[in-house]
């Protein structure tokens, strides 16, 4: 059964929710847009399902009755604030959990099978009441209703949404593609120029979602590292790896929702200050991965944040020549590097995925035996320019 996310938001509104927060899932269709869209809801996209969360919470001590939107992977990410501040204060808000890695859906990616078999339980034992969405207005309506009884108890509640069962609601079509259309490259023309610029001993750590899945259709190599899951978490693995192995370049290959998810992570590597990492994030101001909902890096200059972090060097790119200049420059010279280059949302329409050829451990060994070549290389001494 399918409900639309025009009959979600009525029925919220139906409830009196006023406010809305959360980190996107493919899951949840057109949700985030429209509810962006939505004159009777106050909205904020967040960049972590724990500042979501905050918000939320912020929201209800002005008065508000809130709701949160998250993935069943953003859990890791909300069970401090969701036990510490939530829980402890009695804030009692409404979570939309969408369920991958459900145990009904043992295809889903690996990444999501120990959270997916998990959500559950863990759920129990935060003593946060649950109920499975039926993908019917009857059912969710129910489950509101459910949510109600918690509340009068101050505990929170989570609606558990499957695969399919929300559907884009109707009226004016909402096109998560146009945002960020007039930049002439696409994640893919971004990752060919960037594969001309290394050699073969060159490492690289790509982010989850999309990146990766580009990155194996056009460059599949032993020295790439998918991540698959740990949004934000790509450039700390990358800098690790640079930092245990100062001999080798290492590349981290970022998204701007991954970026932003963990920002801090900039001033950590600035301060540690690897020479042998470049840092490029390919940003198309959106979560494309999971449908192009709208990030908030349209309204940041990340480059600058990377500039009063501490890298060495920090470029931005938005055409063919400036960013093929910039990778063959930042490849040279010593870094950390940060390289931020402008893309489109178009994707190839067949993006294989990575599990398609290696399980994340055969991944992870293939990367291991690249790693431990012993072939090096040497820095030159090539001013980046922008170089701070
Ligand atoms: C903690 C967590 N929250 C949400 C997701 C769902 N998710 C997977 S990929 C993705 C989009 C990442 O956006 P970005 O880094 O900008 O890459 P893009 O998809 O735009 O290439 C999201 C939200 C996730 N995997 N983990
Ligand atoms: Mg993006």
């Amino acid at each position: 059964m399918t409900m639309s996310t025009t009959t979600l938001l009525a029925l919220l509104k139906r409830q009196k929710y006023e406010f809305f927060s959360g980190v996107p899932c493919s899951h949840f269709a057109d949700l985030f847009q429209r509810v962006s869209m939505d004159s009777d809801i106050m909205s904020v996209p967040a960049a972590s399902e724990g500042s979501a969360l905050s918000f939320a919470v912020g929201a209800a001590l002005a008065g508000r009755r809130s709701v949160v939107a998250l993935q069943n992977s953003g859990l890791g990410n909300i069970i401090n604030p969701l036990t510490s501040l939530v829980q402890v204060n009695c804030i009692p808000t409404l979570l939309l959990i969408s369920v991958r890695g459900h145990v009904d859906e043992p295809e889903d990616e690996p990444q999501h099978r120990i959270m997916g078999a998990s959500t559950h339980a863990l759920l129990d034992q935060l003593a946060i009441p649950w109920s499975e969405f039926d993908g019917t207005p009857h059912g969710f309506m129910a489950a509101l209703v459910k949510a109600e009884e918690a509340f009068k108890r101050s505990l929170s509640f989570a609606v558990l949404v499957r695969k399919g069962q929300l559907s884009a609601g109707v009226g004016v079509a909402i096109n998560g593609e146009q945002q960020a259309d007039n930049y002439p490259l696409n994640v893919g023309d971004a990752l060919e120029i960037i594969s001309e610029a290394l050699r073969p001993t060159d490492l690289v750590v790509s982010t989850t979602g999309f990146i990766s899945r580009e990155l194996f259709r056009l460059s599949d190599r032993p020295g790439n590292f998918y991540m698959q899951g740990s949004l934000g978490h790509c450039s700390a693995v990358a800098a690790g790896v640079a930092l245990a192995h100062p001999s080798r370049r290492v590349v981290a290959l970022d998204g701007d929702g991954a970026v932003l998810m963990h920002m801090g992570v900039l001033s950590t590597i600035g301060h540690a200050s690897p020479r042998n990492f470049l840092h490029i994030v390919l940003d198309n101001e959106g979560y494309v991965s999971t449908g192009g909902q709208q990030s908030t890096s349209a309204t940041s200059s990340l480059e600058a944040v990377a500039v009063a972090c501490g890298y060495r060097a920090v470029r931005r790119c938005v055409t063919r020549a400036e960013l093929s200049d910039a990778a063959a420059r930042s490849l040279l010279a010593e870094g950390p590097h940060f390289l931020l280059c402008k893309v489109n949302q178009s994707h190839s329409h067949s993006l294989p995925r990575v599990t398609s050829r290696y399980t994340p451990e055969e991944n992870k060994e293939a990367f291991q035996l690249a790693l431990n070549q012993p072939r090096t290389f040497r820095l030159q001494a090539v001013p980046a320019s922008g170089a701070r």
